[in-house]
């Protein structure tokens, strides 16, 4: 799979963390990706230590959907997916996540540059210290300080990072503030990717609007898998 056109146009992607995505729940989810034209799945976490491979396995016995590793830590580096985040942590200022990391997995990674994306992995507070932003050792930006993500994002699409992930990190008490994604939109021209805490089809909507490309929602489908037939409804609006 090509990652030159990814992602292309409003996308969803579905979020499956190896520890829950299992058996029927799994079965069922995928079904319901399949039928709604999910664009992407995305598996990965913060605190997953292993089953990345075999969830890969399991979803490609159930879905052609393109798999996207989304990694927590280095444990769950795989080169089974079809494409690879390389995320920088570009909030914080870890060195391990911001350029430690990507030493160790070079080399690993060399063979496979085709699956590669660089992201600019930026995270917000959105109400409460999720998993990502205390596993990270990283400060989010504050949900009021839109220039700060703003300048964040464009120092990211200078040092060349294909792609801005705004995260508001898994079970979020809210997703990411509408002004700051629409202010990033306004000001850098790479894909912009929008996760963490997003619950309903209006929010959905609404970030769609501000200008994501490319929604990741997680725990919200596993609680309720109808949110996401309704978010791949309104992104057939937008793409019409
Ligand atoms: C992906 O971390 C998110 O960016 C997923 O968050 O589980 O809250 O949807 P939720």
């Amino acid at each position: 799979m090509k990652t030159n056109n990814f992602p292309h146009k409003k996308s969803i992607a579905l979020l499956l963390d190896p520890d829950k995505a299992k058996g029927e729940t799994l079965r069922e989810l995928l079904n319901i990706a399949n039928d709604c034209k999910t664009d992407y799945i995305f598996t990965g976490g913060s605190l997953t230590f292993n089953g990345i491979d075999n969830l890969i396995d399991e979803i490609r016995h159930l879905s052609s959907i393109p798999i996207v590793l989304f990694p927590g830590n280095l444990l769950q580096l795989t080169l089974n997916a079809d494409i690879i985040l390389l995320l920088s942590l570009i909030s914080g200022r870890n060195p391990e996540l911001l350029i430690g990391n990507h030493v160790v997995a070079a080399p690993h990674l060399k063979d496979v540059r085709e699956k590669l994306v660089s992201v600019g992995y930026i995270l917000i507070n959105c109400g409460n210290t999720t998993s990502v932003e205390y596993i990270s050792q990283t400060e989010a930006i504050p949900s009021d300080k839109p220039e700060i993500a703003v300048a964040t994002a464009i120092a990211g699409e200078m040092l060349g990072l294909r792609m801005i992930y705004l995260e508001g990190g898994s079970g979020a008490v809210n997703p990411v503030p509408i002004n700051l994604i629409e202010a990033v939109r306004q000001n850098v021209s790479v894909p912009l990717v929008v996760g963490g805490g997003i619950r309903t089809k209006n929010d959905v909507k609404e970030i769609f609007n501000a200008g994501a490309d490319l929604i990741v929602l997680g725990n919200s489908c596993e609680k309720n898998p109808e949110l996401l037939k309704e978010a791949c409804r309104i992104r057939d609006k937008f793409r019409k």
